[in-house]
């Protein structure tokens, strides 16, 4: 049963005074995306009959979900973040930007401060039994295949249990564990030593993965590692590379896996020379390609609040 109170005059005037949407105080587009919201609201609230219970219950839901800090995690789970990058791509596609290696989501586990090396960086600081050693190696390039010297390569990713240093909530892994930034050469060369990751679970207790139950989904992300890639002249580039054969590949809650995006994993020997826990070691080679500025500036940078700490 709809009340179909929506599109009368007592409905319509709140939503003006509640925005302020006539008034000449307050930022301009801020009133113009609240009132649009707010409006979208109250007629799903109307269309869909919801409920006063309801209405609180989602009230309520949002102070869980700051309280357990996950409003940039349930960002992720509910594709807001890989929508954006839909928007992104195809904005590119209407530029004629292309040729690069494709974006995908941030998440919400980046620390910036990671210690930057030069060409190479080990970046396996504590001790993880459980998790065998792996090269991740590559050359950045431009879209005509120049190899880029001095861009900067930054790497994050989770140890053998799926958690990240800095939120790791068993304490086990000290600032910057797997986490990394290095200078290419005159090459466009760089390479993390590293250890390889186990897939992401959100937190069993936690507010986003509540929802997700409620909804009937899994909150898990396949094995991945994460890249910010700049250069002088070129755009930044966020992406992420997903461990191939991982089962949750195409079945991940945030919706970053591209099918560019899944580098081979191959067998190697000769570890020991390069100082890793074994001598058979893993490797991926993950080249990457930046695009160019556009009219001079780098159109996709993103503004967000990020953890930084000190190495
Ligand atoms: C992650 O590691 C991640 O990459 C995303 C997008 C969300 C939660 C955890
Ligand atoms: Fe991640």
């Amino acid at each position: 049963m709809s009340l179909n109170v929506f599109n009368g005059k007592e409905t319509q005037d709140l939503l003006a005074a509640a925005t302020n949407i006539a008034g000449s105080e307050g930022n301009p587009r801020f009133k113009q995306i609240l009132n649009r919201l707010l409006s979208d609201l109250f007629k799903a609230i109307d269309d869909l009959d919801i409920t006063p219970d309801e209405v609180w219950a989602g009230v309520n839901y949002l102070n869980q979900l700051g309280r357990d800090g996950e409003a940039a995690l349930l960002a992720a789970g509910l594709g807001l973040e890989k929508y954006l990058d839909i928007r992104m791509d195809h904005e590119d596609a209407l530029a004629g930007l292309d040729g690069g290696t494709p974006r995908t989501i941030e998440g919400p586990l980046y620390v910036a401060g990671a210690p930057v090396r030069e060409g190479v960086s080990r970046i396996d600081v504590n001790p993880d039994p459980d998790a065998g050693p792996l090269v991740i190696r590559g050359k950045v390039t431009d879209t005509n295949g120049a190899p880029l010297a001095n861009a900067l390569v930054e790497c994050w990713h989770a140890n053998s249990k799926g958690f990240y240093s800095h939120f790791d909530p068993t304490g086990a892994q000290t600032e910057f564990n797997l986490r990394g930034a290095v200078k290419t050469g005159a090459d466009g060369e760089y390479a993390f030593l590293t250890l390889m990751p186990v897939g992401y679970g959100c937190p069993p207790q936690g507010a986003t993965q509540q929802l997700l139950d409620a909804l009937g989904r899994h909150g898990n992300r396949p094995a991945h590692v994460h890249f910010f890639v700049s250069a002088d002249g070129h755009r930044k580039l966020t992406t992420q590379f997903n461990i191939e054969g991982d089962p949750l590949i195409w079945d991940d809650f945030a919706y970053a896996t591209r099918e560019a995006l899944i580098p081979k994993v191959v067998e190697k020997t000769g570890g020991d020379a390069l100082g890793l826990k074994s001598d058979a070691y893993k490797e991926i080679v993950f080249d990457v390609v930046l695009t160019g500025q556009v009219e001079g500036k780098d159109n996709q940078i993103v503004h967000r609040l990020r953890a930084s700490a000190q190495a």
